[in-house]
């Protein structure tokens, strides 16, 4: 299992100021119950059905412009409250098939509350973007206290993945030449990579059934 945290900085920590202590909380409480998953599915005799996880607590920098960018007052409250991805999990997996059974086990855990969900998979977005969101409420206890915090999971294949981190590159790089041209490509890829996860399911599945 190659598990990735990353980590948070010293001005990630002045801004979210004790709350951090909570984010990396409903971080740390989902890996566990991912691993929980993993787990559960080898002892039944079944794969594991991911191939690594991705978490972060949003940059400040980051934060600060999505509060810009949807017209609210830059504050930690509205940071803990209005925006769902100050905690984020990315669970990457090998097959389409994966993706949808992590997501209908995480849904089974009593503690986590659906707030959102949206299936890009399904319904892919017009540049070809392709993922599975949940927006978790997590109730935490801290010091006699139980606060509610959004993590904000992202579910999607190795494929969908590759194609994400180098749009997310491309649509944050200022004055980038051919904009126009690099965004016609990757909705092309976008597709021929939707193609390829739907072949790759398919003789997974061939395997499975010739055993
Ligand atoms: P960043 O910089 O990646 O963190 P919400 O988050 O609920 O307020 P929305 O649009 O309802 O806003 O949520 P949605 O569509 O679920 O998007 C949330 C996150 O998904 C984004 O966070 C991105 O990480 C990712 N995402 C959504 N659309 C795209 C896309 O077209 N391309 C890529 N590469 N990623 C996408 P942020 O904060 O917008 O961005």
């Amino acid at each position: 299992m190659i598990f990735i945290n990353i980590t948070n900085t010293k001005k990630n920590k002045d801004f979210y100021q004790d709350s951090i202590v909570l984010l990396e909380g409903a971080i740390s409480n989902i890996t566990t119950k991912l691993d929980m998953i993993r787990k559960y599915k080898v002892v039944k005799g079944d794969r594991d059905p991911i191939e690594y996880i991705v978490t972060r607590v949003k940059s400040e920098d980051s934060m600060k412009e999505k509060l810009k960018r949807k017209k609210l007052d830059v504050t930690l409250e509205n940071a803990l409250t209005k925006i769902y991805d100050a905690a984020g999990v990315r669970i990457i997996c090998a097959y389409i098939d994966d993706v949808y059974t992590v997501a209908e086990m995480l849904k089974k855990y009593k503690d986590l509350k659906v707030i959102k969900e949206k299936d890009y998979i399904k319904h892919p977005k017009s540049n070809g973007y392709r993922s599975y969101h949940i927006v978790f409420e997590l109730p935490l206890d801290l010091a006699g206290e139980i606060k509610p915090i959004y993590v904000e999971i992202q579910i999607r294949t190795i494929a969908m993945d590759f194609w994400s981190n180098l749009e997310h590159e491309m649509r944050y790089k200022k004055n980038i030449k051919n904009q126009q041209l690099i965004g016609e490509e990757l909705r092309r890829c976008a597709d021929e990579i939707a193609t390829t996860d739907i072949n790759m399911q398919t003789i997974r599945k061939l395997i499975d059934s010739s055993k």
